[in-house]
């Protein structure tokens, strides 16, 4: 299937992340920086203990915060450590962490000169966020963010789940009426 475009510069597509050759790909991290399941063991597998080194070095990042690393072996130039929330049933600010996690993640790409970045579905995992509302918060999040960031040039929204792929289009679709509503 081939990717969705859209004229909001954000893209939608099938794959595995740590393959993408983008400048900045992101990881759905933990707190600690300490490695785990997921995406984020897929990335350390990858791309190697490098990653690993430079991440015990920084040691932390709060929820809906972002850090960066080199990416070891992968084909990206850098990986950004995004640390969503856990889904607490919509009580503790999941919102505001999984959006401000994306914000963060795009300036930290825009601060050393990424013009490409792909993202995973962070917080739909092992974090349980529901993805319709994920999916709603995070491209939310993108979209306005990159108005305050021309450089950065596209963003890839990468699923290894064709479910979840649905979801984020029928979401960012939505987004884009109501854009479109709007001017
Ligand atoms: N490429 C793209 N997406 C992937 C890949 C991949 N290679 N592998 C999994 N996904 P999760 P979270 C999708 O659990 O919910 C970790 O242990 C997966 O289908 O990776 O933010 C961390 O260390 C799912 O939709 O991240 C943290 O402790 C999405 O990635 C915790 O899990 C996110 O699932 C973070 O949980």
């Amino acid at each position: 299937m081939p990717p969705a475009e859209s004229p909001l510069r954000i893209e939608l597509a099938l794959g595995d992340i740590t393959k993408e050759r983008v400048d900045a790909i992101v990881n759905a991290a933990n707190s600690g920086l300490r490695g785990g399941g997921g995406v984020d063991g897929a990335i350390h597998r990858a791309g190697g203990p490098e990653i690993m080194e430079e991440c015990r070095r920084i040691g932390h990042c709060d929820p809906g915060d972002a850090v960066i690393t080199g990416a070891g072996r992968l084909p990206a130039r850098f990986v950004i450590h995004a640390v969503g929330p856990v889904w607490e049933g919509g009580r503790d600010d999941e919102e505001l962490l999984l959006a401000s996690c994306h914000e963060r993640a795009l300036e930290l790409a825009r601060e050393h000169g990424c013009r490409t970045v792909a993202f995973p579905a962070i917080s739909t995992g092992a974090y349980g966020y529901p993805p319709e509302l994920a999916a709603r918060v995070a491209l939310r999040a993108t979209i306005e963010a990159l108005e305050r960031l021309p450089m950065i040039e596209k963003v890839r929204f990468v699923f290894v789940d064709e479910n979840l792929l649905e979801i984020y289009g029928r979401a960012l679709a939505h987004l884009k009426e109501s854009a479109e509503r709007s001017v």
